[in-house]
Formats: structure tokens, C-alpha cells, sequence
């Protein structure tokens, strides 16, 4: 009795907390999709879904359809059924030019003639994917495309993945029955990801966010629409049991207090003054928002006025969108050029007969890899399709292979990078071709500089991405070794540099010097060598001349380095098959670059910073004493046991004892690791 009683309550208590954290995920839900102000952050909102989806695990019969994590998991479907639409899915009139969205002004105004001024909605018209939501009781339902507009897809299984499309609307005063519509969309970041990741695994790219859109919504198995970053936004309603306002205004706000997305860019305007005013705006606008719009939808805000303008067979008269210049146009392909980016990527441009492309004149289109090249079957003199899209540099779409010229020529890689002649190379399986004349190409110089003194790497403090930029745009700097020989008025003469800043940052290019084997190998910026494998590879090589001589990768295969497969052993091989790396590499240790070890680069004795000076080590230092010792003869110091006239300083941690006491005697001067620093900045 008391065990069930137990049970129950504990039934009772999880089932309280399902619907709490439910509440909550809904929430959070409609401030981040709704509001796009989000109160919690990201990892708080998992927790709570991660504790319900606990909850749930432990209590099966608590799991609803319309539980937030049920979003995915639906099985696959061999084909869509097929969804009539209640309310027909007409589509929308276009204004292409002023003069179009003029007459459609005129004629509501002589429709609609006691209203003045006529209020008009307007937003940005989402390039998408027109679908119908059903909410019964406040509970998704169905999900159905377009399709011919009165019969569509159902894509319930689909649409219950997209975070945005709430599975249950919040409140309680939503209408029995509510068919809201809206688009599905890809922001062009989304977008951007999908398209980079299908890359990366060899596979097709999507040639625009819609298409990427459409083709993610209109997949038989949902749990790889759930891994596409779609989005949804409302714009109408379809069947609806009570009308929730009297203005398409006021009916959307409705809509999205009940956790259904909206336009952020819904307004009112006045008239056609005040549609051209937001046109012009949005047009302004367009390449900076995160999505692909191709217009902007006017549409009569008060739904009585709707009601009696009513409905061609094929679209509303209330409406309109006014479409913005196309942003695909058709070129040639006159040549493709090679361009060589900061971490050395070799991208194919296409140099293209100029032509407007949504009002710029676009001359060049990235390729953006020789795999994309064979894929998409680009060839000189070849006519394409061209698309430009918010910020996004132009890209190559596609052939239009019926208008391919015989004399059409395929697209060669060069076998030479085109800033510096150094070999380029592509390694198994990667699709990327990159310069391997990482340390001396000027294509590469800023990023090489920046992470060479990074932290993890050289760790020259004060050596901040904005002073790099200044360094080499000056000239100053052309490649890593050229920092250690700047000079304090040099640096004090550039911006926001004073005197003291440009005495700490020499010192910290002094400091930097004494390092160790792997931080340097990661310092070269060798593509594929983190930190792990720089590490690998210190313990493998004696030095720098062992790891030139592995110039074929065979060769570092043999030596089976942790971490190094056949790609990175390709780029390792080919950075050091470069006589200009290796020469920069050899400027580097005449700039006195250092470490300990049997590895250390080897400078003549007598060259060595710390050469001719005998030291005696005592107390508790930061290190092994032994590690410390090692590293002074490296050096170039002699290490002693016991102080004696001989001895140069001696370096004492905490607690020396009788040692500190005979050095002063003798009048020896002590140093502690600071001090050490110290006079190693200054030899
Ligand atoms: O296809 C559409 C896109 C955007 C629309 C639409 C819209 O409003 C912003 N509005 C209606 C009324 C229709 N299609 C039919």
C-alpha cells in the first residue's frame, strides 16, 4: 500500500514537472523564435530539455506527441500522402516595377474610395517554402506544402523537426481550429554550413537556400530534415474557427504572442508613398538581413477590406509583391584565375563577362575547389549561371551544357601558386589545393605572422592581430624572422605604441626566443600540425635537420608519428620540400630562437647566448633542477655542482641555504628564474 502509494506520487511529481519544464522549453522557445530576444542561455535551455527528455525515459506514459522532444524520430516514408487544402493556397500577384506597384494602389483606391489613407502591410518576402500548419486545440496537427495550391505534401513528420514551428501554441486563447502559413527558409549562414559540410564529405552542394530549403523539407526520412538548419516564418492563416483580430496587423501579433514566428520586419505603411519608402528600405537592407529575399509583400491591412476586394482564381487582390531585381543571371566564362588565401587555400575564380546581378556588376565568381570544378563540369567559354546573395562573394551555380561551345577548355589546376611560386599540392582526399610556401608566402604573411606569435606557439605578448596588420603593411615585417629584428624606435614610431610598449614587446621577442622543439614546429604554421602533433613529431625527430630530411611522406610514414596519416605527412613533406620555408626556418635560428634538448638547433658554442658563464643551481625552482640545468648548457652556461671563484651567478629558488650564503660571501651575484629571464633578454 504505502510502495503504491509511493509510486503515485511519484507518478504525480513527474508528471508536475514534465509539464513545468514543458511550459518552460515553450517559452524559451518564444523568446528566442518569436521574440529573438532570448532570456536564458543556450546550454541552460539543453539542460532543461535534457531533463525532461530524462523525465520522460523514466516515465514513458508521460511522453505527449506535442513534448518538445518530440521533434524527432519519426520513421522513414516510402513516399508524401497527399494533404487537400481546406482553404485553397493561392499564390501572389507581382509588381515588377514602380508602374506595376501604381496600378495595383490605384486599383484598391478605387475599390476601396472612403478609405484615405489606404494602410497597407509590408514585409519582406522570404525566398522559401510556402507551407500550411495545423493547430487543433492548440496541438500541431498536420504540415502540408503548396503543392498545386489546393493539394499538397504532408510533411508533418518533417515540419515537427523545425524548432521555430511550435508543437503546441502557448496560452489558452488560440481558436479551436487554426491553419496558419507561412514560409520555411535557410538562413544564408545555415545555408553557407550545409553547403561547406556537403563539401567537405565529397557530396552535392545546394545551389541556393531555397533549393537547400525545399530539398530539406521534401525528405522521406525526417531525421535528416532534423539535421537541417530550416527555419519557418508565418505570414497568414488558411482555416481558422474564430478570426483573432480585425487587421492582418493585429491578426499576426496575435499569432505570435500565441509562440508562431513572425516577420521582425512586419510594418504599417501609409498609402503608396509609404510602400515605396519600404520597398527602397528593405532594398537597402536586403544583403545585410540573414536571409534571401525576393521582394517585399503589401498587403490592404484591414481584413474586411481583404473580404471585399476578394480573390481572382489565382490570387488575392489585397495583395502584392513587389519583387526585387533577380540575383541569378547568365555569363560566359572568359578564363578562371587562382587565388590564394590567408591559410593558403588555392580557390578557383571565374572570370566572367561582366553582367548585372540584382543591380552589381559582378566580373568574377568563386569555383571554390577543383572538386566543385569537376562536379558542377565547369569549362572555359562555357555559359553559366551566376548567383549573388547578401554578402556572400558570387558563385558559380551551374553549366547551361546546350550552349557549350566545341573550343569549351577544361580548368587546370597550376602546379605553382600564383604569389609565390611555391609547389602547390593537394593531399589524398582533400579537396582544398593550398601553397605550401607557408612562412614565405605573401598571400599567407599575415596570417603566419599572427599565429606564430600566438600563444600556443611563440607567445610573444603584446604582439596583438592589429599591430601584425601594421608591422607588414609597412613592411616592416615580411616573415616571422624579421620580428627579431625590430628595433624599439621602430615600434615606438607606429600607432597606439608608446615608448614603454615597444621596450615590452622587444622583451617578449627576446623571451620568446628560449622556447621549446614542439612549440616551435607548431609555430610554422605547418597545415594539420596542432599542437598533439607538434609534440608527436618533437619526440620523434632530432631536430630540425632530421624532420627537413623527411621530405617525402613515405619517409614520415615509416617513422609512424602518432597522429600523422598520409594528408598530414603530404603537407608536412611538402612545407619542408620548400628550399624558401626551409631558408626561413634557418633565419629564424640566426635570430637565436632556442630550446632544450637534444633536438636544439645547433648554433656554434661560442654563438650560444649564455656561452663562457659557469652557474650553480640551487633551491626550489619552477622546474626539475635537472630539466633547468640541461636547458642553461643548451644555452651554452656551464653547470657546477659547488660555488667557487669560477662561478659566474648562481640561480637559487626558494629555500637556498648554505650555497646563497657562500655566493654573497664571495660577492657572486644570485639570480632568481625572473632575473635569468632578465639576463637573457639582455646577454
Ligand atoms: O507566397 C507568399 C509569400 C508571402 C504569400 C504571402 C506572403 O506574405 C508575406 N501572402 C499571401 C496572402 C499569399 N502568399 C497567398
Amino acid at each position: 500500500m504505502g510502495e503504491g502509494r509511493g509510486a503515485l506520487s511519484d507518478h504525480d511529481a513527474a508528471r508536475e514537472r514534465a509539464g513545468h519544464l514543458r511550459a518552460l522549453i515553450r517559452h524559451h522557445n518564444y523568446r528566442y523564435y518569436v521574440l529573438d530576444d532570448p532570456e536564458i542561455p543556450d546550454a541552460e535551455y539543453d539542460r532543461l530539455v535534457a531533463e525532461l527528455r530524462v523525465l520522460e525515459a523514466r516515465h514513458p506514459e508521460l511522453v505527449t506527441p506535442d513534448s518538445p522532444t518530440q521533434r524527432v524520430g519519426a520513421a522513414p516514408v516510402a513516399a508524401f500522402s497527399q494533404v487537400r487544402h481546406r482553404v485553397p493556397m493561392i499564390s501572389l500577384d507581382n509588381a515588377m516595377s514602380d508602374h506595376d506597384l501604381a496600378e495595383f494602389h490605384r486599383r484598391i483606391v478605387a475599390a476601396l474610395p472612403n478609405r484615405d489613407p489606404i494602410v497597407y502591410t509590408g514585409e519582406p518576402k522570404l525566398d522559401g517554402l510556402a507551407v500550411s500548419v495545423r493547430y487543433e486545440a492548440g496541438v500541431l496537427v498536420q504540415a502540408a506544402t503548396r503543392g498545386d495550391g489546393s493539394t499538397g505534401e504532408d510533411v508533418t513528420s518533417n515540419a515537427r523537426t523545425i524548432h521555430s514551428v511550435p508543437l503546441h501554441l502557448i496560452g489558452d486563447d488560440w481558436p479551436a481550429v487554426l491553419e496558419v502559413r507561412g514560409e520555411v527558409y535557410m538562413t544564408q549562414r545555415g545555408f553557407e554550413h550545409l553547403n561547406e559540410a556537403a563539401r567537405h564529405r565529397g557530396e552535392r552542394t545546394f545551389a541556393n537556400p531555397r533549393n537547400a530549403a525545399a530539398g530539406s523539407l521534401r525528405q522521406l526520412d525526417p531525421r535528416v530534415t532534423a539535421a537541417r538548419p530550416l527555419r519557418f516564418c508565418c505570414y497568414g492563416w488558411g482555416e481558422i474557427s474564430t478570426a483573432p483580430g480585425d487587421s492582418q496587423y493585429r491578426m499576426l501579433r496575435r499569432l505570435a504572442g500565441w509562440g508562431i514566428p513572425i516577420s521582425k520586419e512586419l510594418r504599417r505603411v501609409n498609402g503608396l508613398a509609404g510602400c515605396r519608402d519600404y520597398f527602397e528600405e528593405l532594398g537597402r537592407r536586403r544583403d545585410s538581413l540573414e536571409y534571401d529575399i525576393d521582394g517585399v509583400v503589401f498587403k490592404v491591412d484591414q481584413i474586411a477590406d481583404q473580404a471585399s476586394l476578394g480573390a481572382t482564381s489565382h490570387h488575392p487582390r489585397w495583395a502584392i509583391a513587389r519583387k526585387f531585381p533577380a540575383q541569378e543571371e547568365l555569363t560566359v566564362v572568359e578564363s578562371v584565375g587562382f587565388q590564394v588565401g590567408r591559410t593558403g587555400a588555392v580557390t578557383p575564380v571565374a572570370r566572367l563577362k561582366p553582367v548585372q546581378v540584382g543591380g552589381v556588376t559582378v566580373a568574377n565568381a568563386t569555383l571554390h575547389n577543383m572538386d566543385e570544378v569537376k562536379r558542377k563540369d565547369v569549362r572555359i567559354g562555357d555559359t553559366v549561371s551566376i548567383r549573388r546573395a547578401g554578402d556572400v562573394i558570387p558563385e558559380v551555380v551551374g553549366v547551361l551544357l546546350e550552349r557549350r561551345p566545341p573550343d569549351a577548355r577544361p580548368v587546370e589546376l597550376p602546379s605553382h601558386c600564383p604569389v609565390c611560386g611555391s609547389d602547390v599540392i593537394r593531399p589524398p582526399g582533400e579537396a582544398v589545393a593550398r601553397c605550401t610556401g607557408g612562412l614565405y608566402c605573401p598571400a599567407q604573411r599575415k596570417q603566419a605572422i599572427r599565429h606564430f606569435a600566438s600563444r600556443r606557439a611563440m607567445d610573444i605578448e603584446g604582439l596583438g592581430d592589429k599591430l601584425v596588420e601594421q608591422l607588414v603593411d609597412l613592411g616592416l615585417v615580411r616573415e616571422p624572422a624579421d620580428l627579431y629584428r625590430l628595433t624599439a624606435e621602430q615600434l615606438a614610431g607606429l600607432e597606439r605604441m608608446g615608448e614603454k610598449s615597444a621596450a615590452n614587446l622587444i622583451a617578449a621577442l627576446e623571451r620568446s626566443k628560449s622556447t621549446t622543439f614542439a612549440r616551435f614546429i607548431y609555430a610554422l604554421g605547418i597545415r594539420g600540425v596542432g599542437e598533439t602533433t607538434a609534440r608527436a613529431l618533437a619526440e620523434e625527430f632530432a631536430g630540425i635537420p632530421d624532420l627537413e630530411q623527411a621530405r617525402e611522406p613515405e619517409r614520415f610514414q615509416e617513422r609512424g608519428v602518432e597522429g600523422v596519416g598520409p594528408v598530414i605527412a603530404a603537407q608536412i613533406a611538402g612545407f619542408f620540400a620548400q628550399a624558401h620555408n626551409r631558408e626561413a626556418i634557418g633565419r629564424l635560428l640566426g635570430a637565436g630562437i632556442q630550446w632544450p634538448g637534444p633536438s636544439a638547433p645547433t648554433l656554434a658554442r661560442e654563438d650560444r647566448p649564455l656561452a663562457g658563464k659557469t652557474f650553480v643551481i640551487t633551491g626550489i625552482l619552477s622546474r626539475p633542477r635537472e630539466e633547468i640545468a640541461t636547458w642553461l648548457q643548451e644555452l651554452g652556461a656551464r653547470v657546477t655542482s659547488g660555488i667557487s671563484k669560477k662561478t659566474d651567478y648562481l640561480l637559487a629558488g626558494e629555500a637556498a641555504g648554505s650555497k646563497l650564503e657562500k655566493a654573497q660571501s664571495l660577492g657572486i651575484p644570485t639570480l632568481d628564474e625572473k632575473g635569468l629571464r632578465t639576463l637573457l633578454d639582455r646577454p
